[in-house]
């Protein structure tokens, strides 16, 4: 008996003996807009406004207008500065808690237009997107719904008059690439506080800026680290539980921020904030972190799973002091010349196993753990949850920084790994181990010389996918 398939299930069947499914997703995964944003690795922050010129880190919403007065602004000295660093993007403090909007709201009447810098015709957001463009960053801001200056503060009315200032900026200033909102809820000129509307702020700015990943403490679109000094955790998931939390006094402990949740029930992956200075406003007296105290703060950063967000404030000229730029250049020398090689690059590399394949070969091999390719990677069998990967080197090789990421596309998967190294001898010794990867973490171990290094997936939520492992 002959059987007619429709010409639809022909084509299907024959799709599947070509290739190999990619594993499926697991749990909670990125949009497309955070998988772009997680490989920016590392942006800059920028405190700027009136604290700039009173030494503030606070202030109290009644300094006078005349009080911002920079004598010299160049919003291109500070897109320059981001990108000699290897920043993507800048995130600007249009509106910090004194209430005062660097650029003129009409819905305030504490703004650069009532100032006498320029004689009102100013406008700082208007030109760090002149400058973002021209230099090819993308730009952020942060908008503070804490406001220390706005009269309706602490009324409903607030919130509708803070709605209309995000309709005003996110309208006219955009692409915004991400939406700073900062948790601090503390009492406005009246001395109340404000019961906020954040399902009203969020919709406006995805209403808005569609592209734009949301910043707070629970997200929706990143997480503060819960911490300011520049450290992710040892285990950093992307994956949060938000049901019940709201930013500010109501989010989870400032550990689980730091940590994420296994098996979160959304994506919410962590941003570290913290200042190349002690403030993050430009203080007279303060001078930027050393050069070490940086590298640091990168690796436990973007090297736990975290994007880095740097602030590196102007000062009252209204430019990056030279010697926050020059630190700034250093670090990108460094970080430069630390990648500049990967070791493990001409490798010889086996999988214990390989999605789809006995020999080793096919679309998942393990040989897209060395390509520099972000969508190729290796991959087990679905039911394969441990693995590992062996790289043999034709000759000895010396390395102290282990690169490994996962494809985060496909979510966080897994929640234990160790490396061994074969040494001299050619004995295998343990050499380091941990719990998450991510989409990348960095391994700073004490120099050692290896004739193979074997990487162990011990846990997985899922069969592991590794776009990476690379050696410095
Ligand atoms: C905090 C604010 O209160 C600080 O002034 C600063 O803006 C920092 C990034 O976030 O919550």
């Amino acid at each position: 008996m002959r059987i007619l398939l429709p010409l639809s299930a022909v084509v299907l069947f024959l799709a599947s003996c070509s290739g190999i499914e990619p594993p499926e997703p697991y749990g909670a995964c990125p949009t497309p807009q955070q998988v772009e944003w997680q490989r920016m690795e590392m942006n800059m922050f920028c405190h700027f406004g009136p604290n700039t010129f009173t030494n503030a880190e606070w202030g109290n919403g009644s300094e006078a207008d005349s009080v911002f007065n920079p004598s010299d602004l160049d919003c291109m000295q500070w897109a320059a500065t981001a990108k000699a660093a290897g920043m993507r993007g800048i995130i600007l403090t249009a509106k910090h808690h004194d209430g005062f909007c660097l650029w003129p709201n009409p819905e305030s009447d504490h703004t650069v237009a009532q100032c006498t810098w320029r004689d009102g015709k100013g406008d700082v957001v208007a030109e760090l997107r002149k400058a973002c463009r021209k230099t090819g960053l993308k730009m952020g801001l942060y908008i503070s719904p804490w406001d220390r200056n706005a009269p309706t503060y602490g009324t409903d009315e607030y919130n509708n008059t803070f709605a209309r200032t995000l309709e005003h900026i996110l309208d006219n200033y955009g692409p915004v690439f991400e939406q700073w909102f900062d948790g601090a809820n503390g009492e406005g000129p009246k001395g109340k506080r404000q019961k906020y509307d954040w399902p009203l702020f969020d919709s406006i700015v995805l209403s808005l800026q569609p592209n734009a990943i949301i910043f707070s403490d629970v997200g929706p679109g990143c997480r503060w680290v819960g911490n300011e000094n520049g450290k992710a955790g040892k285990t950093c998931w992307s994956t949060l539980n938000t049901e019940g939390f709201y930013p500010g006094a109501g989010s989870p402990p400032t550990d689980t921020l730091n940590q994420g949740n296994v098996n979160g029930s959304r994506w919410i992956p962590a941003e570290t904030d913290v200042s190349i200075r002690p403030g993050w406003f430009w203080h007279p007296n303060e001078h930027p972190k050393s050069l070490d105290k940086l590298l640091d703060i990168y690796f436990s950063s973007v090297g736990r799973n975290s994007l880095l967000l740097l602030n590196v404030p102007p000062d009252t000229s209204g430019h990056i002091a030279q010697e926050d730029s020059i630190r700034l250049v250093e670090l990108r020398h460094a970080i430069d010349s630390i990648f500049a090689t990967d070791l493990a690059a001409k490798a010889h590399i086996t999988a214990s196993n390989t999605r789809g394949s006995n020999t080793g070969k096919g679309a998942y091999n393990p040989n897209h753990l060395i390509d520099t390719l972000y969508d190729s990677y290796w991959a087990t069998d679905d039911n394969v949850l441990t693995a590992n990967v062996t790289l043999t080197f034709a000759d000895t090789v010396s390395f102290n920084i282990i690169m490994l990421q996962e494809y985060i596309p496909l979510g966080q998967r897994v929640a234990a790994f160790s490396i061994e190294y074969c040494d001299f001898d050619g004995n295998w010794q343990s050499l380091v181990s941990g719990t998450t990867i991510g989409y990348k973490r960095l391994l700073r171990i004490p120099k050692v010389t290896a004739q193979a290094i074997r990487v162990n997936i011990d846990k997985a939520y899922a069969c592991p996918v590794l776009n990476r492992i690379a050696l410095f």
